[in-house]
């Protein structure tokens, strides 16, 4: 009588060759849930930011057409709080979107382009530096679905989008100045090794801007360079005056004398009505640059009017000492047509 044997169970390759593959399905089939669990986040966002937007414009029509405040907006719509809550973000933050600031008392009539004009984007904190949840430059604006923000627009219509479109140019050195400029010099600040556009001392810098989408006002934005001995408000050696404007307004945007080596400056202020200590509302520590002989860097910031397909934007002193005794440079330009 012969025997057969029976085999109960599994060998221990059969079970290692189950593992690995359900290892490997897992492997590709996370990645899609995770995936289709941001896609259904994305779309509740889409529609919040549509009932956001529709709240916005129904306040506008009751207003003069004029849009809400960028500090009084979350409580001047009135919607729901679960609609202010991003998904992706959680609960955590109660007000998950943010309101471009420009926006605020600006008419409706006054938008060129309603389709690409921002009423309110994915925000990245619930409490924004400056004002509750303003969106202030593109850096504010959070790319949290996907590599995209979901953005609505002043005609009502929300999308996703991975650039705001009022936001056309920035410019950072770093691969030299674009043809935009009518200078090409670059330097590299001794610490940090950052490429910026300078160094200067009496030069008229110029930024030529062309193909404007339609806009009544040009927001400009970048960080002022400031190094070594500058005199500020002395009149000795000085006033070392820095200037920003649209090239054709009546006044520059920015009208200012930044001091190292003396102990009045007139920034934040405007020269020649304001006194204000040296070195003050820098946006980094002093010599952060490391340019021997001090520097500070400010952050300027600063909106004119201007209607039109191009523009010129210029940055310039007015007789200052040499290069080697005082000097400037710009990096990180943003200019935006609202
Ligand atoms: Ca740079
Ligand atoms: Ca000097
Ligand atoms: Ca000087």
């Amino acid at each position: 009588m012969s025997t057969k044997t029976i085999r109960k169970g599994f060998t221990l390759i059969e079970l290692l060759v189950v593992i690995a593959i359900i290892a490997i399905l897992a492997a590709i089939l996370f990645p899609v849930f995770a995936r289709a669990r941001e896609k259904a986040r994305q779309t509740t966002c889409i529609s919040n930011q549509r009932q956001i937007a529709t709240s916005i414009l129904m306040y506008t029509q009751d207003h003069d057409e004029t849009f809400p405040s960028s500090t009084t907006v979350w409580n001047d719509i009135k919607v729901d709080a679960g609609v202010l809550v991003c998904p992706t973000k959680g609960k955590g933050t109660p007000i998950g979107y943010g309101y471009p600031e420009w926006r605020s008392g600006q008419a409706l009539g006054e938008l060129p382009n309603p389709t690409n004009r921002l009423l309110c984007a994915d925000f990245p904190q619930s409490t924004a530096i400056l004002s509750g949840n303003s969106i202030y430059n593109q850096n504010e604006v959070a790319l949290r679905h996907s590599g995209h923000a979901v953005c609505a627009f002043a005609d009502g219509h929300v999308g996703d989008e991975s650039q705001i479109n009022e936001i056309f140019s920035k410019y950072d050195f770093e691969s030299g100045a674009s043809s935009d400029w009518n200078n090409s010099t670059i330097s590299t600040t001794p610490t940090g090794g950052r490429k910026y556009l300078g160094e200067f001392a009496n030069t008229n810098v110029l930024l030529n801007l062309k193909s404007l989408p339609g806009h009544c006002r040009l927001h400009v934005e970048c960080d002022l360079f400031i190094m070594k001995t500058w005199d500020g408000n002395n009149v000795s050696n000085g006033p070392d005056i820095w200037m920003m404007g649209i090239t054709g307004n009546p006044t520059p945007m920015i009208n200012t004398t930044f001091a190292i080596s003396y102990t009045l400056q007139a920034y934040p202020g405007t020269y020649p009505a304001d006194s204000n200590p040296s070195r003050g509302g820098a946006s980094e520590a002093n010599n952060s640059l490391g340019v021997a002989g001090s520097d500070n860097v400010y952050h300027i910031v600063a909106d004119g009017l201007h209607t039109g397909t191009t523009a010129q934007v210029y940055f310039n002193t007015n007789a200052m000492q040499t290069a080697g005794d005082e000097s400037w440079g710009i990096d990180n330009v943003v200019v935006s047509a609202l």
